[in-house]
């Protein structure tokens, strides 16, 4: 007979019921009659955790012995959306959880419901650096992910009278049973202050950094499983912290006050994620809190190295570190630090161990989202690293000189200084010259990397530049968010096996046609869509009917180049021609929207509220409100797009093209079964050439189109004034319509439209309504629809997480899958 199970890591029905009851008494000190929902969600979190720590150690035992490569990656955001379903996934127990919960009397869905989830992101690059690390652990590579903990994530969306109202986000108010704390693992993290050059015994020039600040980074860990496998990685944020000794020392000095001012300025640096996904000049906090866990960071890592195999000149052999976005481009100065002035090392061997750690990959084009800092901001606050980014860039420019004799000007371009205007150092230039690979996050910004911002590196050192598509990962954006969906597809594609390898998927391909799989793909959306109308109703009260609409979202944060102002101007003209003619035979259709506006981009905000209004009026005109409906879903997260991508008709993917580097928002929705109305940008070129062009639906001007009209000189007022319907739609924007008859209130939005419009909406305006129109006549035909659906799922294989990490592991990290078994 077999072992009794342990009731702490038992998988069976019996040991997980004894666990969950165990640990709601022993962790929450509760009985089943006394528990709050917070309670049993506690015990339920536990018990899962339970099951994970077991694998954590054997992963790290053998990682250690075995002497394991490994990525780390350095990011400062993890979006990481509810850990508990996405476990029990992970673990294989969903079933039996599920079962053992019925058992006890319990409701599942409630105790999901009741995880408040990690907000540590902004959108696309959080998110993706949270399927990575799923990805990551679950195709078996030995990783790290260092960020920060912050203890406010981004803000929480209320609606109210149609404007985006902010609030904090307190995710850590009932304690967060995922993490561990490590007390002991803490490295100090010292600011400003000056430099002292000296020369050692043997001649060779040492410098001291004598700081004025000093913080204390504390680690807290979260485990995360792979699915399916043994493996389980290491997610480390850093907490900061006073020193301490700190308070101590100025209290004997008498200031009390004083000390207590300084314990809270060093916590203030984990406090909170700026809300912001582009740089605003001049934020001294941000540039504390990127040097915060970059430090923290790779001081750990050099102890990793030196705990293991040292010695430190073999360091890029054990580690190699991926830069998500220049925020931990600071990194490089960093570990050329601490292998200089700490570790005794020369310039050369440094830069060598230096070059070949880091890879770097850019997530934008957007000339205002490139990071750059005064130069006196950093001579203030990191003035050693100033020095050694003087000295990178020294020699650097050295060998552009010796490259390109006489081409000042393109010394100037290169260099890691922007001189023109204050003094500003370019981040993505210092991450270039300190990387051994760059990379782009689809195939077409890729390109544009190449022939744009980094032109001149690229003419330099083209066999550094690289591509990797991004991808999401099918565990927490099919099995979890869309179980119904699953369970659909592993009737045809194996049990598990299409969830580890999504090529698995193109068996769908030859059913695609079969009418009683239509009904059930059919049944299953259908299925979806009253879930989501339901949770609307409930929440801000919409009411959308499932049945016989057109369910088309656009979710993803508020950006003019992303043009949710093309999307409301669609609705306008629908409304408009059915007010002109209420007999109108048209598809219904539900328009949905979510997305957060950073707290200071007008804007953005102004968008919100013109969506909001639009909404308002539709919804109550009693002469069009059967066939269209409006929704703005507030607070568009992890969770709540998880409600969202399954319920999907149509995915909303109109950015001007050139302008969205990747969108990953695009493969989450067509996993679902959605069918993408977009441009030729990002990687919705590719989901594109996956699925192919039939299946597609394509609108507006490519990147070259686009790049063209510019250099002529773009005039929207011409389109305003060539165009009856445009020209109508705006003006309803301005009528007071929507407005309560104010119509000054969207006058910024309409007057930039008309005469500056950098994103082209009136460009593409025509184009994008002849291709909304011709998606109504497919809706229509539901055996069509329902075909180009099932191909668009059985084609989406490229777009799993997976594949960008085997992409990585194999084209840029050279690193080995390390296999744990359960
Ligand atoms: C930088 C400095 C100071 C303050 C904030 C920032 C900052 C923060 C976040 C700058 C950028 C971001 C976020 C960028 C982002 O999410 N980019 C998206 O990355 C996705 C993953 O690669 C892509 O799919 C999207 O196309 C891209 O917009």
């Amino acid at each position: 007979a077999a072992t009794p199970e342990h009731t702490r890591t038992g998988m069976s029905k019996a040991s997980l019921k004894q666990a969950y009851i165990d640990n709601l008494f022993y962790i929450q000190g509760r009985f089943r009659e006394v528990a709050t929902p917070h309670d049993l969600y506690m015990a339920a979190a536990f018990t899962v955790r339970d099951r994970m720590l077991d694998r954590w150690v054997k992963s790290a035992q053998v990682y250690k012995t075995s002497h394991a490569r490994t990525v780390c990656y350095l990011s400062a955001e993890y979006l990481l959306g509810p850990h508990l379903a996405n476990n029990l996934v992970n673990l294989g127990i969903s079933e039996v959880a599920r079962r053992a919960g019925e058992e006890l009397d319990l409701d599942f869905e409630a105790i999901l419901e009741e995880e408040e989830e990690p907000g540590l992101g902004n959108g696309g690059l959080g998110r993706l650096a949270a399927c990575y690390m799923d990805s990551l652990a679950t195709v078996q590579i030995p990783a790290i992910g260092y960020g920060i903990r912050y203890e406010f994530g981004i803000f929480d969306q209320d609606i109210q009278n149609g404007w985006q109202v902010e609030r904090s986000d307190t995710w850590l108010r009932n304690g967060n049973p995922w993490e561990i704390p490590r007390p002991k693992i803490s490295f100090p993290v010292r600011y400003g202050g000056h430099t002292e050059h000296s020369r050692d015994q043997a001649g060779r020039s040492r410098v001291r950094w004598v700081a004025d600040m000093v913080v204390s980074g504390v680690a807290f860990d979260t485990p995360v499983l792979g699915y399916g496998v043994g493996n389980v990685n290491l997610l480390r944020l850093w907490k900061a912290e006073a020193p301490e000794s700190f308070d101590f020392q100025v209290f004997n000095v008498g200031d009390y006050y004083g000390a207590v001012h300084a314990k809270i300025e060093a916590e203030t640096i984990s406090k909170v994620l700026y809300p912001n996904d582009e740089p605003e000049a001049g934020k001294e906090l941000r540039l504390k809190q990127q040097y915060f866990f970059v430090s923290c960071s790779i001081q750990d890592m050099i102890r990793l190295h030196l705990n293991t195999v040292g010695p430190l000149e073999t360091f890029h052999e054990k580690f190699v570190a991926q830069l998500n976005d220049t925020h931990p481009a600071i990194a490089v100065a960093e570990l050329m630090r601490l292998l200089m002035d700490d570790h005794a090392m020369p310039w050369d061997a440094a830069w060598d161990i230096t070059r070949n750690t880091f890879c770097y990959t850019n997530h934008t084009l957007l000339p205002e989202a490139l990071e750059t800092w005064s130069v006196a901001l950093f001579e203030r606050l990191l003035p050693r690293h100033l020095e050694i980014i003087y000295e990178i860039n020294r020699r650097f420019l050295d060998t552009v000189r010796v490259r390109y004799l006489g081409d000042e000007a393109r010394v100037a371009r290169m260099s890691l200084i922007d001189e023109t205007g204050g003094r500003r150092i370019r981040m993505a230039h210092l991450a270039v010259v300190g990387s051994r690979a760059v990379n782009g996050v689809a195939a077409l910004h890729s390109e544009l990397i190449k022939t744009t911002i980094l032109k001149d590196f690229y003419e330099m050192s083209p066999e550094r530049f690289h591509n990797v598509t991004n991808g999401v990962t099918p565990r927490r954006f099919i099995v979890v968010s869309n179980p119904r969906l699953a369970e659909l597809i592993t009737e045809f594609c194996g049990h598990d096996r299409w969830i580890r390898d999504l090529d698995c998927l193109r068996d769908l391909e030859e059913h695609a046609e079969d009418p009683a799989l239509q009904a059930r793909w059919r049944e299953v959306k259908t299925a979806a869509k009253q879930d989501l109308a339901l949770w609307l109703s409930q929440h801000g009260g919409v009411v959308l009917d499932p049945q016989t609409m057109m369910f088309d979202i656009q979710a993803k944060r508020m950006h003019e180049y992303k043009r949710q102002h093309l999307n409301v101007l669609h609705i306008i003209r629908v409304y408009q021609r059915l007010k002109q003619n209420p007999n109108l035979g048209m598809v219904p259709r539900a328009f949905i929207f979510g997305g957060k506006a950073a707290p200071g981009y007008y804007m953005a905000k102004l968008m919100i509220k013109l969506i909001n209004s639009v909404a308002e009026v539709i919804n109550n005109d009693p002469q069009v409100n059967g066939f269209i409906r409006v929704a703005f879903m507030a607070d568009f997260n992890v969770k709540n797009g998880q409600r969202l991508y399954p319920a999907a008709d149509l995915s909303e993917q109109i950015s001007l093209a050139g302008k969205e580097a990747s969108g990953t928002g695009n493969m989450k929705f067509s996993m679902n079964g959605a069918l993408t109305v977009g441009t030729l940008d990002g990687a919705n070129i590719e989901i594109r050439d996956e699925v192919g062009a039939e299946n597609f639906f394509l609108f507006g001007m490519t990147a070259e189109e686009v790049r063209r009209k510019q250099a002529e000189g773009y005039r929207p007022w011409d389109y305003y004034h060539g165009d009856d319907e445009l020209r109508s739609d705006i003006d309803l924007v301005t009528s007071g319509l929507f407005s309560h008859g104010d119509t000054n209130l969207f006058r910024p939005l309409a007057d930039h439209l008309i005469n500056q419009d950098p994103f082209m909406v009136l460009a593409d305006y025509r184009a994008y309504l002849n291709c909304q129109d011709r998606i109504s006549e497919v809706y229509d035909r539901p055996a069509e629809w329902d075909r180009m659906s099932i191909l668009n799922v059985a084609r989406m294989g490229k777009f799993s997480s997976d594949r960008s990490i085997r992409d990585y592991a194999e084209r840029i990290w050279g690193i080995e899958p390390k296999p744990i078994g359960i």
